[in-house]
């Protein structure tokens, strides 16, 4: 732990970025209970923590017009995985630290992630899909993830906001809606759909198809319903729907692939299955969505192919 500590510190001085702060030579002994390690700071973490955090921190990007200053106090910085946006399904991190010792901030709380499009011609808002901020890996507590799944990009159809609002500590704070740009996927991508279902609209978020690889690949979705007013984000929706998937290569005869599963509702709210792309190449992953009574409530129609009309289409 010590030798690890002493090496993140190192790390640490090498990129001008202070994390929690070590007591090694000031005297004070670390308390030591099983696992944990407190360095003099209790809002913090303990130095493996504090290791798990910069270390994950490395893998991802800065987007500096989210991230902002509470009381003086605490930074709240956010993150994606590029420091930019896409159509579709976007990770966002946020990380707060003490400004003055550059500590992270263990407890803070993110709350109405607010994601709002202006459409120029019809001069009316929209929302789009959301997830809440929370931790989401127990061994870097310091950092939540939610996410935003953008229905459309940037255009001259129109523009997006996005705002939040921050607890660090005792402080509150936040982003007020402050312009972001959404970036089109590259031509033939759709990583978003929707479905109605009565008079309800849902869509069908796919997150992160690039992180696939040739093979056996775990895939997670999410089913969200459009919000009235559609101004407010739209919550994950209620059903438990289960979509069923049928990848083919359109490009290639329409050949599918062995092995896949149905993507089912978890406890954490996403929808999880497998899928198995067996060749590089664009998958049009044909979708059917069935309600918790086995009900097909949407792609249940077919194209003149004989494939259900509802997919998204990724490139491996
Ligand atoms: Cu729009």
């Amino acid at each position: 732990m010590r030798k690890r500590f002493t090496l993140l510190l190192a790390a640490l001085v090498l990129v001008g970025l202070a994390a929690c702060n070590s007591n090694d030579d000031d005297g004070t002994p670390d308390i030591e209970i099983p696992g944990i390690t407190f360095d003099g700071d209790i809002d913090c973490c303990s130095a493996e923590e504090a290791l798990q955090v910069y270390k994950f921190l490395q893998t991802v990007r800065i987007i500096p017009e989210l991230s902002t200053v509470i009381d003086d106090k605490y930074n709240v910085f956010a993150y994606s995985p590029t420091g930019s946006f896409h159509t579709g399904y976007n990770d966002i991190y946020f990380v707060a630290t003490k400004k003055k010792s550059g500590n992270y901030v263990k407890n803070f709380e993110i709350s109405n992630l607010s994601p709002l499009m202006y459409m120029v011609k019809m001069d009316m808002h929209h929302s789009t899909p959301v997830g809440a901020v929370e931790s989401f890996d127990s061994n870097i507590l310091a950092v939540k993830r939610g996410w935003v799944s953008f229905v459309m990009n940037t255009s001259d159809a129109g523009s997006w906001t996005l705002a939040y609002n921050a607890k660090v500590l005792e402080a509150e704070g936040g982003i007020e809606a402050t312009d972001i740009v959404v970036d089109a996927l590259p031509d033939g991508q759709a990583w978003v759909k929707s479905f109605k279902v009565g008079d309800d609209t849902y869509y069908l978020s796919v997150a992160n198809p690039t992180n696939w690889k040739t093979g056996t690949n775990e895939i997670v979705a999410y089913v969200s319903k459009k919000s009235t007013p559609a101004k407010t984000p739209y919550a994950l929706a209620a059903e438990r729907f289960t979509i069923e998937i049928d990848p083919r290569m359109p490009d290639m005869g329409n050949h599918t692939s062995p092995d896949n599963t149905a993507l089912t509702r978890q406890d954490d709210g996403s929808n999880r299955g497998t899928i198995n792309l067996t060749m590089t190449g664009l998958w049009r992953i044909h979708l059917t969505v069935k309600d918790a009574e086995g009900n097909v409530v949407a792609g249940g129609d077919d194209l003149s192919d004989g494939y259900s009309s509802l997919f998204w289409d990724v490139t491996l």
